[in-house]
């Protein structure tokens, strides 16, 4: 394990529960689909000096002296990140995946427009207008939905059904559960009849798009992307938004900055663009690939094993598990369970769940992480016999702690960047 002996000198509370993370991160499986681990170099990059500067505006055009570095930093973010998603216009600037979906809406609407978006318990996310967001109060969202839970196809008949009635101004694609591939030139032709723009969150598939593993949304001719940069991307804590068409991307810009947000955070930027320069190597398509070929083959495993998968399976870095129709026991006691022996994923909602929130029927868990420390298909094996031991032993204290050191000598064995490896 690294030291940090600076901070371990000035503050041996924080120093105490970062050298746990390093543990936590390194002796257990991370399954949760929207987690990964940062290179080295971009690990590092978020922590310079950087952080120190106030750059309110754009490359060359900034409100206070003293840009010449920001401004080469910020320049080789949007122009890799314009390579990376072959888009017209890259505003590398929101704080995360949120900030830029807000100020992408407040670019393209006015207040009362309408947005059709995915039904949230079939895999769209907070911020495609959940009625506790504030968001709700501002614009009118309404739904579509998959056509076939067992299949995961959208119901694209009743999204241009509901387009032709409600007339959105935007048609939203993008997920944060939701595990099958999307038609976007479907959507684009719905999108077209109305009058709408056409908008992918790709937060959770960025860096499947890069690797070419799936759809590139702006081929089948969509407007925008928003992306965070943290996960499949596998780059800092952060957002982004991208535009097929450059003069979209001015109403982008003025939006993000000054509509929405202040000072860009600029050591995030730096690392952004660090992150996209190694996604631009050959090796991040193996990764992308990679990170697919894991996740099938846990799919396949898991339904090998009698779980009822939503879809029946994925085409992408994750899956949702019915906990109820597998296990007989809801999500919450699933993540709990393997919280007990060092596998790490999320309770979460499956379509249509009777059950709440806090309390859903299923587990979402993915692939890019362990991927990331090198995990290959028979891993796979290894990981989804864990997790069956875990849950079948969940009542046996010492079994769970017995399962626990063996997933320890598991992990072990696969390094962590920027800690072990
Ligand atoms: N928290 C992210 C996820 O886990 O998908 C989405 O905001």
């Amino acid at each position: 394990m690294p030291t940090y002996t600076s901070l371990q000198a000035s503050d041996s509370a924080v120093y105490a529960a970062l050298v746990g993370e390093m543990k936590r991160q390194t002796d257990g499986v991370e399954l949760i689909a929207s987690e990964n681990y940062i290179s080295p170099a971009v690990l590092e990059t978020m922590g310079t000096v950087f952080n120190n500067k106030y750059s309110e505006g754009y490359p060359g055009r900034r409100y206070y002296g003293g840009q010449e570095f920001t401004d080469i930093v910020e320049t080789l973010a949007i122009e890799r990140a314009k390579q990376l998603f072959h888009a017209g216009h890259a505003n590398v600037q929101p704080h995360a995946g949120a900030p830029a979906n807000v100020a992408t809406y407040f670019a393209l609407l006015e207040p009362g427009d309408t947005v059709l978006g995915m039904d949230l318990s079939h895999g769209g996310h907070l911020t495609h207008g959940h009625p506790v967001t504030y968001l709700t109060k501002i614009f009118k969202f309404v739904r579509y939905k998959m056509k076939d839970v067992e299949t995961g196809e959208l119901d694209y008949d009743e999204m241009r059904k509901v387009a032709l009635a409600e007339k959105p101004k935007i048609i939203l694609a993008g997920f944060s559960a939701y595990p099958r591939e999307v038609n976007y030139a479907k959507m684009k032709a719905i999108a077209d009849e109305v009058g709408a723009y056409t908008m992918a969150d790709m937060a959770h598939i960025a860096g499947l798009i890069v690797g070419g593993v799936l759809r590139n949304p702006f081929d089948d001719g969509f407007d925008i992307i928003t992306t965070t940069t943290h996960k499949t991307l596998r780059g800092p804590r952060g957002g982004m938004i991208l535009a097929r068409d450059p003069e979209l991307g001015k109403k982008i810009d003025k939006s993000v900055f000054p509509g929405f947000q202040g000072g860009p955070i600029m050591q995030m930027i730096a690392a952004k663009a660090v992150a996209f320069g190694e996604a631009q190597k050959p090796e991040f398509k193996q990764y992308a690939q990679q990170i697919v070929k894991n996740s099938k083959h846990l799919a396949k495993f898991m339904m090998d094993h009698k779980m009822k998968l939503i879809t029946n399976g994925t085409d992408n870095h994750l899956m949702l598990i019915d906990c109820i129709q597998s296990f007989g026991i809801p999500g919450g006691e699933v993540e709990q369970t393997l919280d007990k022996v060092g596998i790490t994923l999320n309770k979460n909602m499956i379509p249509d769940d009777t059950r709440k929130p806090m309390d859903p029927s299923g587990v979402r868990l993915g692939t890019p992480a362990i991927t990331t420390r090198g995990m290959m298909e028979k891993d796979m094996e290894t990981l989804g016999t864990f997790i069956l031991s875990a849950i079948e032993k969940r009542a046996d204290t010492a079994a769970l702690a017995h399962l626990k050191e063996e997933v320890v000598t598991f992990c072990r064995k696969f390094p962590v960047p920027g800690i072990t490896g």
